[in-house]
């Protein structure tokens, strides 16, 4: 029974991984030749978000039995042809969710009352050479539209809620339960709302959801803020649209091709811009570690996960 790494993973759980486990990493290399050898052995695979799992991959491992996510996110995973071969697949959802949440909050302040844009301006000694940062406007008492309201996007609403904000969202189907407005169509909630959070999962089914038309629904006044995936974003229509003032600013913590951000966006005030941190913190990151060895001993053990993806 061998446990492969796919990707760089966080150097403590590499660590275990290799101590307790003997665990492999996959080659940037000569794949073919190292799946020859080692492939046939390999059970479980441990990888992340930024990496994932193809089906070519699991096509060249025929005893491979549980795809193991650091990460609560596990679009880079073929979980469809994990399904169609049995392959098990685990992700670490509701450790992160608060400190994402506050990544969301940050941003949604940032943005809206620019503090990492007044930063600048006072480490550039513009105060007294210019005077007062013009004004922002108040992030308080607005009009916010969550996409996604899973269990990030309840965290980010209960937050939000605190600061008196009035929290609609949009779902496939509305959440039952939910103190917040439901809305059917995605176009229609970006025209009545002041902020748009993105919270859905990314992958396919949200591809390009937030399009040209909803982001031009949002129009000049809206700010978009992002803690979810690049994919679910239209980003050459954001980019174009935040250029042209055509929306009043963006907090983005994702992008379409991490780590590549379009340098486009580099020169703009009002938009904030952050290194997909949204889970990265010591405490986060240290729980998103535990549970992906509990569930790798999980499957080791008992050959079922705990956290199993829908
Ligand atoms: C991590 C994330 O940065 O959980 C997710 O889906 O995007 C983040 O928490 C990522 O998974 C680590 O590679």
């Amino acid at each position: 029974m061998t446990v492969l790494q796919v990707g760089t993973l966080k150097p403590s759980l590499t660590q275990t991984l290799e101590r307790r486990h003997r665990a492999i990493g996959l080659p940037d290399t000569d794949r073919d030749d190292f799946l020859a050898e080692h492939g046939e052995a390999v059970t479980a695979i441990v990888t992340s978000g930024r990496f994932g799992v193809s089906a070519d991959l699991m096509a060249k491992l025929p005893n491979l039995g549980a795809i193991v996510n650091f990460g609560v996110g596990y679009d880079t995973t073929d979980v469809d042809a994990a399904r169609e071969r049995g392959i098990l697949v685990s992700n670490t959802p509701d450790v992160l969710t608060d400190c994402v949440a506050d990544t969301a909050v940050g941003l949604f302040l940032d943005v809206i009352r620019g503090f990492s844009a007044a930063d600048r301006f006072v480490r550039a000694g513009s105060w007294p050479a210019e005077g007062n940062f013009p004004l922002t406007h108040q992030a308080g008492n607005r009009r916010v539209g969550i996409l996604g309201l899973g269990r990030i996007g309840s965290a980010i609403a209960h937050r939000l809620t605190a600061f008196g904000c009035t929290i609609s969202y949009h779902n496939r189907r509305p959440v039952e339960g939910s103190p917040h407005t439901y809305r059917a169509d995605l176009v229609e909630m970006a025209r009545e709302v002041d902020v748009l959070v993105v919270a859905a999962a990314g992958g396919q089914s949200t591809s390009g959801l937030v399009s040209r038309e909803v982001l031009t629904a949002l129009g000049p006044q809206g700010y978009l803020v992002n803690i979810a995936r690049g994919s679910v974003i239209d980003e050459e229509a954001l980019v174009e649209l935040l250029l042209e003032g055509k929306l009043a600013g963006a907090g983005l913590d994702v992008f379409e091709h991490e780590p590549k951000v379009p340098p486009a966006l580099f020169g703009l005030d009002n938009v904030v811009l952050l290194p997909h941190l949204g889970s990265g913190t010591v405490e986060t990151r240290g729980a998103m570690e535990d549970l992906t060895l509990a569930n790798l001993d999980s499957f080791l053990h008992s050959g079922t996960v705990l956290n199993p993806v829908p």
